[in-house]
């Protein structure tokens, strides 16, 4: 059948095939990121794309808000409901724009900020230097112990003694491990700070009830929710009642203009997905999933940053390998295993060529693969690590990547078939 869209823009619709069949046709390791379900993205590429909604429901600016105001509501109260959470601001356009909302709800500029440094597996968005949230707000970023790679609170504490931040924040994109949500609490509560937690990475997991919520020890929580919480791309805001109407007038208006009320419905159809035994079962393997890989790689002679991992997230440390984390993510990815190259808390090398490769379970667990078929992902990205100049043994790695793709399919309930955009 002819779509409209490929009807009208067959340039568009060919690259859409194109992305469609390589998103199938590789094993997609990136731990940020993940398949959406068919239901996820029918609401994406809805008629709500056409509507502004500036405001939240009951008080717009705009009229027509009839349904708006419904899918917006659906959103927050099951926001509030699967996070236990008092409040819901659902319209961030992303987790930096609600990093940098809930940053200004509490903080004026040029007040501290604090959070973890990028290199050590911080976010941008936690003030780091090159970021926007820097030059507004004075930051200070505090690192991991060199020894354990885990969060020091003593020198966490000494630093916010000497800083004194507005906001704490906790929360990593890189990091492998169990935070400690409470002892950020109880430091911020010392110092007299508001303590933020950004759970992008493990928000599926928190739901779940596979990782410790920070709900009862932060004032505010960030996420992202298309990562482990496998929804549309987009940001959200959890906070205590008394933060409520501060948090909702930082994003709007204070960030933002208008909401992305399709990406709304996409988010209230993710998070009633995230609230069934099904997607504590999903959750379970991609932990399951990950400690497998983790151990595989062991086995092959890698060195895991931590030693492992509890979590979706596996940080390799290169430095025995002799090999670039950009010359090994290149070519993995030429062999059909998409992964990106990261630094190493405590490695001298630059981001944009670290010594360090960040893999994780999302995205394949989606696909149903299991303890068995980690066993092979890590034989196969051992292979290419080994023959990282030798494009045949690259070719070769690459169609057995494929097969195990062809066996373990997209399934048809997770994506859209190309051609039905
Ligand atoms: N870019 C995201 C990640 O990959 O972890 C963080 O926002």
């Amino acid at each position: 059948m002819i779509t409209p869209l490929e009807k009208y823009d067959p340039q568009i619709y060919e690259l859409l095939r194109q992305e469609a069949a390589r998103q199938s046709a590789c094993i997609r390791l990136i731990p940020s990121e993940n398949y959406v379900s068919k239901a996820v993205m029918a609401a994406t590429g809805s008629c709500l794309t056409n509507k502004y909604a500036e405001g939240y429901p009951g008080k717009r600016y705009y009229e027509g808000q009839q349904v708006t105001d419904l899918v917006e509501t659906l959103a927050i109260e099951r926001a509030q409901k699967l996070f236990k959470v008092d409040h819901a601001n659902v319209q961030s356009h992303s987790g930096a724009v609600a990093n940098l909302a809930a940053y200004s709800a509490v903080a004026a500029p040029g007040e501290t900020i604090m959070g973890l440094a990028l290199p050590y597996g911080g976010h941008l968005s936690h003030g780091w230097k090159v970021n926007f949230t820097s030059k507004i707000f004075n930051s200070v970023s505090y690192e991991l112990d060199p020894v354990t790679g885990q969060f020091d609170f003593n020198k966490i504490e000494e630093l916010a003694m000497k800083h004194k931040p507005k906001v704490i924040i906790s929360g990593a994109s890189a990091y492998p491990r169990i935070i400690d949500f409470k002892s950020f609490g109880e430091i911020a509560k010392r110092v007299g700070a508001y303590h933020l937690s950004d759970i992008a990475h493990i928000s599926g997991l928190v739901v779940a009830g596979l990782h410790p919520s920070p709900v009862p020890y932060a004032d505010i929580v960030s996420t992202t929710t298309h990562k482990t919480l496998r929804g549309p791309r987009g940001g959200m805001l959890l906070c205590k009642a008394g933060l409520a109407d501060a948090i909702d007038k930082a994003v709007f208006p204070g960030l933002q203009g208008g909401p992305h009320m399709h990406t709304i419905s996409a988010l209230a159809v993710a998070l009633k997905e995230a609230d069934s035994p099904e997607f504590v079962e999903y959750a379970k393997q991609i932990i399951k999933n990950a400690k497998v890989l983790a151990d595989c790689l062991l086995e092959k002679g890698f060195n895991l940053f931590t030693g492992g991992t509890d979590n979706h997230l596996i940080l390799i440390d290169l430095r025995n390998k002799n090999i670039p984390g950009k010359k090994l993510a290149k070519a993995l990815d030429r062999a059909r295993i998409e992964t990106n190259y990261n630094t190493i808390p405590g490695d001298p090398a630059k981001p944009f060529n670290p010594n360090g490769l960040r893999i994780g379970t999302p995205a394949i667990t989606t696909r149903g693969m299991k303890e068995e078929q980690m066993k092979i992902v890590a034989s196969l990205i051992a292979r290419v690590a080994e023959n990282v100049d030798n494009e045949e043994v690259i070719a070769q790695v690459g169609r057995e990547s494929l097969l195990l793709c062809s066996q373990f399919p997209v399934p048809e309930h997770f994506i859209m078939p190309a051609g039905t955009h």
